[in-house]
Parts: C-alpha cells; structure tokens; sequence
C-alpha cells in the first residue's frame, strides 16, 4: 500500500514544487484545496472540480459532526464515498469554525463546548473526540486540534493560546495513533511573534508530524503582516514535509505565500465568490452584477478555457446573476476554480523550470487593481 510521503522535485529561490503520495492519489504541489465544508464544493458536481484540476479537497469536522453527524457518514461507508469524491481529502479539526461560527464557546485545557449555529444543540470538541470525527469521516489528512486567536490581540493571549495548542498538538497525536496510508498534520500559532512561532514550530518538531500547517494568519492582520510572518515561518518548518498556509486567500495572497515556501492553501474565496457574481482572472476582478455587463458579448476572460468563458457572454451571465438563476452561481464557481487551479499549474511549472521571478512578474503586470 502506498503510504504518505512528500518529494520535493525543485526549488527556486524559497518557492517549492513537489508531489504528496497518499493511496488516494498524488497531490501535485503547491496545491490549492477547494473547500467542500458541507460534503460539497457548493454549486459544483465533483467531476466539475476535479476537471478545474484539484488533486485534493477540504472538508470541515464542525460542520460534519453536527449535521448529518460523523457516525452517520461512518455507517454510510465514509465521506468518499458519500460525497462521490475519490481522491485526497483533508479535514480541519473543528475549532477554529468553532470559534467563528458557534454560540456559547466555552473553551478549557480540555476542549471547547459550545452550541450548534445550526438548532442550539451542546457540543463538545476535545482533541481525542477532533481525530475520532476525522476518523469516522475517513480522512486522508487529519489536522491537530488547535485554538486560533483573532488578531490582533495581545501577545500574553497570543502566548498561552499557542501553548495550549501545542498540548492539544501532542493530545492530538497520541490519540491518533498510528495509522497507515493516512497523515496527521501539527499546526504552528504565535500570532505575528517571531519567537513564538519559533517556540511552536520546536514543540510540534519534537511530537514529529507528516507535515505542518502555518495556522494563526488570514485573522484580520492584514496581507503586509502576514508576509511578514511567512518571511520566516515556512523556514521554521521541517523543509522535508509539506507546509499548508490554512485559509488563504486572494490570487496575489497565494502567490505571495508559494514564494516564500508554502506548498498547500484553501480558501472559500473562489466558491463564495462565484456565488456573489464575483469573478476572479488574469486581469482582475469581475463583478458580474454590475450594469455595464448586460450588453457585452465578450466572454469573462478570453484567454479562459473553462465552460464558463467558451460557452457564455457577459451578458449572459450578468443576466442569470441578476435573474438569480441557479447556473450562475455553477459557472462562475467553475471559473474560479478553473483560474486558482491555473495559477497553481502556472507556479508549479515555474518552479520547475527556475523562471518562478518571471512567471511572478507577469502575474502583477496583467493584473489591473480595481474592477475589469
Ligand atoms: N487553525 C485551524 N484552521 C484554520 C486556521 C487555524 O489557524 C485558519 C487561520 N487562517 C484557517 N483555518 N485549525
Ligand atoms: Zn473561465
């Protein structure tokens, strides 16, 4: 059986390209996970997805537990199967949706409790019940449960919230065990505290991990101060196992974060986005709702080969946005995925062939600020 491994095929500069086994499949790296919280990247069939060219998906222990419930996705023969996806999925671990979307957070050494957004109901969230959930769920990549400050907050906060991640670090591994085929990665806090993130990339290097998530950034610190961190972050972090940046983020978020080392992302971005008639290309951004679209014949991004952008017009999609037609929110999803997935290809090919500068160079020169 294939087990978990990561090889680096080529650096450039501290950009990285590479490829994660898993026995679901390959992960071509940098890799960009569409989020599928609900058991479902929201508008899009999984053929869909996977023909924008994801390797990997994200899904969200929170939601999952509460509704239909891990059990329940256990007895059905597991969250593959269920959601009609084969390959890798990842799981978050439940406690940073937690603490952005539940009532009543009550968080101890032991876990947090809190009540459901979706009917009030209590929960509980320890670190050994976190892996048993992305156990039931069947997933590929199990993330450590950890705590996620909002920024900006004050470092003695910042200081005993990582500290306490890190013992959930090392209650995290102990209660997943060992477990063939299937990766358990620790994720490093610290808030924007060099010596804090460097006293938490050593306590999850001595639990040891199949690889590392820089977690804590993307929180309302703004994009200068998360390079910032990711200037010397990343170099924290084993160079021989994956590094996965969680919840970023915009284009130029993504490309900023692969230049400095990063090799997995995921973001909502381009799903929600789709589905608030925002499009995302090479020349900026679109937002199809705006008037000056009803007329216009050209396609979104002509130099797009999604179906979106072969098949339909700005008008037309300004017309089904407007009309609150369902394939809107279908094509303008696909395209989004369609371009993030292309800017990861666009990367890893420039890593490879050691032109990452110039690739990087393009990417700002096409790109206008504002709307297109
Ligand atoms: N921890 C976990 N999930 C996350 C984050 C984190 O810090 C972030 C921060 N951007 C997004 N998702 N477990
Ligand atoms: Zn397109």
């Amino acid at each position: 059986m294939t087990r978990f491994s990561f090889d680096l095929h080529a650096t450039d500069g501290a950009a990285r390209t590479g490829t994660i086994h898993t026995p679901r499949g390959d992960i071509r790296t940098p890799a960009f996970m569409p989020v599928g919280t609900a058991a479902t990247v929201k508008a899009t069939l999984p053929e869909s997805v996977r023909a924008t060219g994801a390797d990997i998906l994200l899904g969200n222990t929170y939601h999952l537990m509460l509704r239909p419930t891990a059990e329940r996705i256990d007895r059905l023969g597991g969250l593959h199967g269920f959601m009609n996806w084969d390959r890798p999925i990842l799981t978050d671990s439940g406690g940073f949706q937690v603490m952005s979307l539940a009532d009543l957070r009550k968080l101890t050494e032991r876990g947090v409790t809190f009540k459901s957004h979706i009917d009030g109901s209590r929960h509980e969230i320890t670190p050994e019940r976190s892996m048993e959930i992305q156990r039931l769920l069947g997933s590929d990549i199990v993330m450590c449960f950890d705590e996620c400050p909002a920024l900006p907050a004050d470092r003695d906060r910042i200081a005993s919230s990582m500290r306490l991640s890190m013992r959930w670090a090392a209650r995290s591994k102990d209660a997943f065990g060992d477990r063939p085929g299937h990766a358990l990665f620790g994720i490093q806090q610290g808030g924007l505290e060099p010596d804090l993130r460097e006293e938490s990339a050593k306590a999850l290097v001595d639990i040891g991990f199949d690889g590392y998530a820089v977690g804590g950034l993307a929180v309302g610190e703004g994009q200068e101060a998360m390079f910032g961190v990711l200037d010397y972050a990343p170099a924290q972090l084993p160079a021989d196992k994956p590094r996965y940046l969680m919840g970023v983020g915009k284009p130029d978020d993504i490309v900023g974060a692969v230049k400095r080392g990063i090799d997995m992302m995921d973001c909502v971005l381009p799903s929600r986005s789709g589905r608030t008639g925002q499009a995302f290309t090479r020349r900026g951004v679109v937002n199809i709702k705006n008037a000056r679209h009803a007329d216009d014949p050209r396609p979104l991004d002509e130099s797009c080969s999604c179906p979106a952008c072969t098949g339909y017009s700005r008008a037309y999609l300004h017309h089904v946005f407007r009309a609150g037609e369902m394939i809107s929110g279908m094509l303008l999803t696909w395209h989004n995925l369609h371009y993030f997935q292309e800017i990861m290809q666009g990367m890893r090919d420039a890593i490879a062939a050691g032109r990452f500068a110039a690739w990087e160079a393009d990417f700002h020169a096409t790109r206008a600020e504002g709307d297109i």
